[in-house]
């Protein structure tokens, strides 16, 4: 039989891969090469290359599902409109609230923005960036006014340093892990800062292993000691930023000698030495970062610490060099870029510009209006909310998002989510979220439909429809149309494809206006901002002068913080949580991959042993892990890459769901919770 080959981009991590599906007899049955993407060369990580397992799974959803007493019962697309068409005009507009998906295309998340703003008139939508890199969208657009990666993938092999914290580049953006792999191999030095020694920490020149939480005070450290020896960049300060004197009065306090940072961080004065020198004098030292910097009730923070470092010694603006914030999901950056955020609309147009809302409102012409232009409840706040003014939020429509794995303390989101009077889930599979809904939508994947999508470093790429979907499963931003049809609003939502979404998308958004699907149709595609049809697309930010309303970045002083709740006599242990490469977040995709399921079939906590040894556990033990919010019962794997005093569990695993644990504590300006900080015990199973 003939196999054809589609050519697509990676539906998992914001690195953005490009491969081909390989169909037979109209079904996806796997993947090839693409040798022609710039980004990944042909080359792929497991999850790209078993992308395909998921698709034909029999546990697809593939009819409406209606809850009626308590269960599931099949329904067709007229029942299930009919019915979320009169329930969704019973709220009044802030009554209700929305979760987009970084998982979806940008058409998809525009359909979804305009719908939560114009059908339901709320102010809140928003979705998993908020427990991602909200404190890189906040951080950095207030210090270099974009919230974006600044450098692009390629660009990292040309780097002289690269500075890897809070990031396992190796397992979470493999295909950017090989850039640094290449730069090492033209002598670059990488230094890696993170508690844990993974795959990346391996390949390093360097290896500074420190206690989770500390990151502000090594970052002050590392100034103080680029200060002290003069190695700060005189000239770019001088020319391209503001705010130095109040920077270095914060990080030459004696609190940030070496010799107290080591302390606190639990690194040697040696190691922060060589760290200080190797990053000032490289030439082109590029910071690479990721979760480990943002889930922080700091993480604002920890974000503009990189940010000083970078100013301080001139890495900005030129090859080699930039704020690398990695981003994760396949589509996060274009979620964000489509305004699925409680504050902007496309383009971060503040919903609280009234410009910006007569923009939005002439340009849609709803009857009616559009929501109120002020700002709305992120998705953390939107559970509290939920849990503490019970009657203010009654109704949510969740798109691609399983909260009831990925949000922080687990019982709590179950308490909110069942307190809503009405709960619709899209998706592709049943979810942990999803069986506490009324009514579920199923949903086609990447392999199934034509879309955008944006990655990490702000490439907007393609998917390509290689299959039919399966049943009666519509695209995502069919369904929200078909939705806002049956509540009254055809010529709101009247279009006919993806490309239709994009023209229209791209007419109000400025950074993407100069795209179209014939010039994203080529192996490079194009970065935004690309303001104009003959613009070449922007690879690297910030080249004369940053997007401050003076041009010039702001450097800023931060004092350290502890973490909200730290290790003591009863929850002696400070827990962080994470990825593995084999597994995606909440599993519903790679848990169906029969390939990456039987890599790594179940969760495990990583302790140090010196710390085993002391509470008698064993390796492959199965133990009890409790904090002040939940426990789990969980396996134990005694390794040496964990630091002494710190625990760690991937989050992937309903059965040891790592969010029972977790603190629901916010920063104060991004609102992401403190996923890679709280305290737990662990015990021994009686009679284990
Ligand atoms: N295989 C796989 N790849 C993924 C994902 C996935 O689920 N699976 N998810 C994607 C998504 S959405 C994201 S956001 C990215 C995330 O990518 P990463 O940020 O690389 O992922 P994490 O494992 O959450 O955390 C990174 C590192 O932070 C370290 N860390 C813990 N606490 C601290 C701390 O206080 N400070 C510092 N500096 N480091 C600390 C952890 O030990 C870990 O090695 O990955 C993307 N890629
Ligand atoms: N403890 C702890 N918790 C964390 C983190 C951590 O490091 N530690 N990391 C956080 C981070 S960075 C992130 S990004 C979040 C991720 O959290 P989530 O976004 O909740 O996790 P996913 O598993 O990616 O869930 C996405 C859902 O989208 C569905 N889906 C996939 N493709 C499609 C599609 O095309 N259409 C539709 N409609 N649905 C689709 C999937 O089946 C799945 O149910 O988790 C966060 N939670
Ligand atoms: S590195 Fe990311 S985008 Fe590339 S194949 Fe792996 S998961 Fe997909
Ligand atoms: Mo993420």
């Amino acid at each position: 039989m003939e196999l054809s080959y589609v050519q697509t981009t990676c539906p998992y991590c914001g690195t953005g891969c490009s491969f081909n599906l390989v169909v037979k007899d109209g079904k996806v049955v796997g993947t090839a090469p693409y040798q022609r993407s710039p980004v990944n060369e042909g080359k792929v990580c497991p999850k790209g290359l078993y992308s395909h397992e998921f698709i034909n799974s029999p546990d697809r959803l593939t009819t409406p599902l209606i809850k009626k007493d308590g269960k599931f019962v099949e329904a067709t697309w007229d029942e299930a409109l009919k019915l979320i068409a009169e329930k969704f005009k019973t709220f009044k507009p802030d009554e209700c609230a929305v979760l987009s998906s970084a998982r979806v295309s940008n058409e998809d998340n525009y359909a979804m923005m305009k719908f939560a703003r114009g059908v339901f008139k709320t102010r809140h939508i928003d979705h998993c960036a908020r427990l991602c890199h909200a404190s890189t969208v906040a951080g950095l657009a207030n210090i270099f006014g974009s919230g974006a990666m600044t450098n692009s993938i390629l660009d990292i092999a040309q780097s002289k340093c690269v500075f890897v914290i809070g990031s396992n580049t190796f397992e979470n953006h493999p295909l950017i892990g090989r850039k640094i792999m290449t730069a090492k191999a033209n002598g670059a030095k990488v230094i890696y800062v993170d508690p844990r020694k993974t795959p990346t920490g391996k390949q390093a020149d360097l290896f500074l292993q420190f206690y989770s939480g500390t990151d502000v005070c090594l970052l002050n450290g590392l100034m103080q000691e680029i200060i002290k020896n003069g190695w700060e960049n005189k000239e770019f300060i001088e020319k391209r930023c503001n705010g130095y004197e109040d920077l270095k009065s914060e990080v030459m306090k004696p609190d940030y000698s070496l010799e107290n940072v080591s302390t606190v961080t639990g690194v040697p004065v040696e190691d922060l030495k060589t760290a200080a020198e190797w990053y000032a004098k490289s030439g082109a030292t590029a910071i690479l970062y990721s979760m480990g910097i943002t889930q922080h009730t700091t993480g604002v923070d920890n974000v503009k610490s990189c940010g000083n470092l970078q100013m301080l010694t001139g890495n900005l603006g030129r090859p080699g060099t930039g704020v690398n914030a990695l981003r994760g999901q396949n589509n996060v950056q274009g979620a964000c870029d489509m305004g699925a955020l409680p504050v902007v609309y496309t383009a971060y147009q503040k919903v609280i510009d009234p410009a910006a809302h007569k923009k939005f409102e002439d340009a849609w012409g709803f009857p009616d209006g559009i929501a109120e232009g002020k700002n709305g409840y992120e998705v953390t706040v939107m559970m509290d909310v939920l849990t503490d003014k019970p009657g203010e939020l009654k109704c949510m429509y969740i798109m691609g998002e399983n909260p009831m794995i990925s949000d922080p303390d687990l019982t709590h989101v179950e308490h909110a989510l069942k307190s809503l009077d009405f709960l619709v889930c899209q998706d592709i599979f049943m979810n942990e979220t999803s069986v506490l809904a009324d009514v579920v939508l199923p949903a086609t994947c990447f392999a199934e439909k034509d879309g955008t999508q944006t990655s990490t470093e702000r490439r907007v790429q393609m998917w390509r429809k290689a299959q039919d979907p399966p049943g009666e499963a519509r695209l995502d931003w069919q369904i929200i149309a078909d939705i806002a049809k049956a509540m009254g609003y055809e010529k709101q939502f009247a279009w006919k494809s993806a490309e239709e979404i994009f023209t229209e998308m791209a007419s109000l958004t400025p950074s993407y206006a100069g795209m179209n699907y014939e010039r994203l149709n080529k192996p490079e595609a194009l970065h935004w901002p690309c303001p104009t049809k003959e613009h070449p697309g922007t690879p690297i930010l910030h080249g004369e002068k940053f997007g401050m309303p003076d041009g010039k970045g702001l450097m800023t002083a931060i004092s350290f913080k502890y973490q909200t709740e730290r290790p003591d006599a009863e929850y002696p242990f400070l827990l962080t949580t994470g990825r593995c490469i084999w597994h995606w977040h909440t599993g519903t995709m790679t848990r169906r991959s029969e390939n990456l399921e039987r890599e790594e079939p179940t969760g495990w906590v990583e302790i140090n042993p010196e710390d085993a040894k002391a509470l008698g556990i064993r390796n492959g033990e199965m133990i009890k892990a409790i904090s002040r919010r939940g426990e789990i019962q969980i396996t134990a794997r005694v390794t040496d890459t964990i630091k002494k005093g710190v625990m760690f569990i991937p989050f992937h695993f309903v059965e040891c769901a790592a969010n029972m644990l977790t603190i629901n504590a916010l920063d104060p300006i991004a609102k992401i919770p403190e996923s890679k900080a709280c305290a737990v015990k662990v015990e021994k199973i009686q009679g284990a």
